[in-house]
Formats: structure tokens, sequence, C-alpha cells
């Protein structure tokens, strides 16, 4: 190439550079790449199964024996398959529940499958629930309670040994985990090795939780962990599937610890938090998180089903819905029909989606590369942005013509840290603007249902932001039904 050439070049790619326009910078915290990952895993089984599927109770004891844990046909495939058919992206196991027993054959108790009468003592679910995830692309999680009412340790320092020993032998022989799961509930009667005694511990200080996560981040880098105040993933404050209208996913949890009474707290996240830990709501498909052969009949019909999926899912959260395996080992039919059902009316429900490639405007933007029509490209990394200093703005949807609409879903680009604080919906009908919606956050996803209207435009009011707003993608359905 003569020289003549070169220099030309690299004055055009100079220019050109020039005139790019810089993205916005980050706002407040932002979410770690196990975060990110986290929030596109929406929605995903949880599976209670231990001795008590098998005495009929919630919570075991903790002197349970072992000859009682014996399911006849024990089936991960089953839970896997019926996970994927439902749309799920993985499936978090309670390897120990407070009772103690433990699912894989730990080396530190007794108290476990190697005991039981299932598969001789030569049984491992933790195995078969890898290799079944493996099997059809699912993640796996786990669920190692703190608290253990079999324990004879219990409630001394002794304990916290063997439950990192347990957390070690899960997070080192059972391939990648996504999730470690921190129950909140703690310290209470219990067999705890025969003393048959009521211990209290305290949730602030007992555990070392900071140098039992480490544990989890050196072994399992890519694993985020759930508990009442994170550090990762937090929980949303109740057990019926409501997640909250405001729901940011920023948290002060320097001020919170596991099993706290934080319940308001959680639901909405805090406005002000200085770390994202965003909430993951967690349910049972039956009343009970074990199964209980007096709820078949008592399963979440795919209605109710699809609710939550709005409450959770719609409302920037993540689904963890409970499906508890019956005594053979399998997830009842009952559930499983529910299950796929649900998964029938989510399609129909986003069967049509209206605004892909439709002309949108927007009364700021920031310039090339940020433009109003990444919102609808179906390009989760372009974004529409507006000017540094400009913190509210309108963007409209032009549907061409009158279209019938009922269902929009807005995600904000989290990489950039989550941003708005109210918006508005309107559409264009018979001439003026109608309000059809006035909310607060978005985060990771929102959806939210309003009543039919045939409208041809769409406005979304940006009216707060905590800096200038940054959306990747806007949705528009109609969902049969109306
Ligand atoms: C609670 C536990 O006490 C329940 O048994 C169940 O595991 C639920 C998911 O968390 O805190």
């Amino acid at each position: 190439m003569n020289t003549t050439i070169l220099s030309f070049l690299i004055l055009f790619v100079s220019i050109s550079s020039c005139s790019d326009v810089k993205p916005p910078e980050p706002f407040g915290p932002m979410p770690s790449e196990r975060q990110l990952a986290w929030h596109e895993m929406e929605y995903y089984m949880f599976v209670h199964f231990t001795v008590n599927t098998f005495t009929d109770k919630e919570w075991g004891y903790g002197d349970e024996k072992e000859s009682v844990f014996n399911p006849s046909e024990l089936d991960c495939r089953q839970w896997a398959r019926v996970a994927k058919e439902s749309g799920m992206k993985g499936i978090i196991i309670t390897a120990k529940h407070h009772d103690g027993f433990c699912l894989w054959p730990s080396a530190f108790t007794e108290h476990s499958v190697k005991n039981s009468p299932w598969k001789e003592g030569k049984g491992d679910i933790l195995k078969e629930l890898r290799q079944a995830c493996d099997e059809y692309g699912l993640k796996m999680g786990v669920y190692l309670s703190p608290w253990d009412r079999n324990s004879a340790v219990y409630g001394t320092p002794e304990y916290l040994t063997y439950y990192r020993n347990q957390m070690k032998e899960l997070l080192t022989n059972y391939g990648d985990i996504f999730e470690v799961w921190f129950d909140g509930a703690n310290g209470g009667d219990g067999y705890y090795g025969g003393a048959r005694e009521t211990r209290r511990i305290d949730n602030k200080t007992y555990y070392d939780w900071p140098n039992t996560h480490k544990i989890v981040r050196e072994l399992q880098p890519g694993a985020v962990m759930f508990s009442d105040a994170g550090p990762d993933i937090r929980w949303v404050g109740n057990e019926s599937g409501m997640g909250s209208l405001t729901n940011w996913c920023l948290l002060k949890k320097d001020e919170m610890y596991p099993g706290g009474d934080f319940a308001k707290i959680l639901g909405e996240g805090h406005e002000d938090g200085n770390y994202w830990v965003p909430a993951e709501v967690d349910v049972s498909i039956r009343r009970g998180w074990f199964y209980h052969s007096n709820q078949d009949s008592l399963v979440r019909s795919p209605e109710n089903l699809l609710e939550l999926y709005y409450s959770s899912v719609g409302r920037n959260s993540n689904l963890l819905l409970n499906i508890p395996p019956d005594r053979r080992g399998l997830l009842h039919e009952n559930d499983v029909k529910s299950l796929l059902a649900f998964k029938e009316l989510r399609n129909k429900e986003f069967l049509s989606e209206i605004a892909w490639g439709k002309k949108v405007s927007a009364t700021n933007t920031r310039g090339k590369g940020y433009s109003a029509s990444n919102v609808n490209d179906g390009n989760p990394e372009t974004y529409w942005a507006t000017n540094d200093k400009q913190t509210t703005s309108d963007l409209i949807i032009d549907l061409g013509s009158e279209t019938e609409v009922n269902r929009i879903l807005l995600q904000e680009y989290i990489k950039l840290g989550q941003r708005i604080q109210e918006f508005r919906i309107e559409a264009f009908v018979k001439g003026e603007w109608k309000e059809l919606i006035d909310g607060t956050t978005i985060g990771y996803k929102v959806i939210r249902k309003f009543p039919l209207v045939k409208a041809s435009r769409i406005k979304v009011i940006f009216s707060k932001s905590k800096a200038s707003p940054v959306i990747s993608n806007i949705e528009l359905y109609r969902a049969p039904g109306e």
C-alpha cells in the first residue's frame, strides 16, 4: 500500500472515530457478569425433596431414620425433561433441608442417602441431577440449609466447619453450579444428635458469612449466592409469588443479614442502594414446599401460574417455581399437566409481537449509534440513549395503522445501571392520548398488562430518571382473551 493511501486511511479512521458519540457513563451500582447471566435465567425450577416427602412434614425434626427415604421410581431425567419442556432454564435442589438429611453421600455425616434403602445406599441424587441437567441443557443450583436439626454440633463453632465441608463437597463434585441458596430459617428446637432441645444462634454472627461466601467464590466463581440479604441475589420478602411493582435491583446489603425482619425492604430494594442485589421470587406450585398427597388437588392452575409470571418476571424478578417430587421420586402428573399448560398459555400470550421494526422516534436522542429504533431491533446489545443531562424524554412507536394491543415489555440496558424512577404509557386512540399505565421502576425487565386498546401510536414517557434513560428493548403484544 503506498503512503498516500495509508495516510488517507488513517485520517479517515480518526475523523470517523471523532464523530462517534460516546456511550453514557454507567450510573450507580452495576451487575457483575454472574448476575447478568442470572438475570437471563428468568424462570427455573425449585425441587424440595428429603425425608419430609416420606413423613408428610414440611420441617423434619432431624430424628428421621434414614430408612424412611426410599423413592420407588426416582428419575431426575423426568424432572429435567419437564423443566425443559416448561421453558425453565435450570433446577435448584434442596441438597440438605433443615432436617439435615443429605441427598448426596456426604463424607461428613451418616445422615444421608448412603444409609437409606434407596439403591441400597449406593445412590447419589446430586450426581443423577447433574447428568440429567447436562442432558437437557439446564443449569443446576444447590440449597444447603444453614440450619441443621440433625447435627449434634449445631450451635457450636464446630458446626461451621461441618457446614463448609459439605458446601465444598457440593461445589467440587457436581460440575458448574449457577446458584447457591442460603435459607433464612434458623435455630429452634431439634434432635441435635439426641439432645432434643432448643438451640438459638445469632443470625448476624454465627455463620461468619463473609468467609463462607469466599469458599463459594473460590470454588464456583460463576455462581450467584442467594439469601435474605444477598450477597448477589435477594429474597423478595414473601413466599406467595409477589414481586414488587417498584423494584430496585439495588440494596444496602451491609445493613442486612439472613433471617432478619426486612420483608418490605426486600420487595422494593433500596432506591439509593450501594450494591446490585436483584430479587428472586420463590414460590411453590402447591401449598407446601414438600410433596403431600392431600395437596394433589391443590396444584396451582395454568392461569394462576401465568399470574405468578406477571408478578415475578413481569416485575423485574426471577421466578423460582417449586415442584416437589412425590414418594416415587417423580413430579406428580397434576403438577406436570399444569406446568405444561402454563407454557402453552405463555406461548399464546406472547405469540404476536407488534412493535418489531415499526418506526420509533424520541424527543431526545444522544446521537449516532443510540437511535430510538434500537429499542425494537431485537438486539439486546443496542440501546436508545439520551444526552447526559436529559433525564426525561418521550419515545413514540408508530404502529402505522390502528392496532389492538394490551401488553408492553420494557428493558433497561442494565449494564449501565438501573436508572428509571417513573414512566407512563399512553396510547393514541381516536385522535387523543389515553393513559394506560403509570409506572415506577423498570430494571432488567417489566411486563405490564393494560385493557385492550386499538391504537395507532404508543408513547412511553420517561418522566423521572436518576440519569439519562438507557433502554434496550420494548415489545408490544396483543394477548388473547379480551
Ligand atoms: C423457607 C424454608 O423454611 C422452607 O422450608 C422452604 O425451604 C423455603 C423455600 O424457605 O425459609
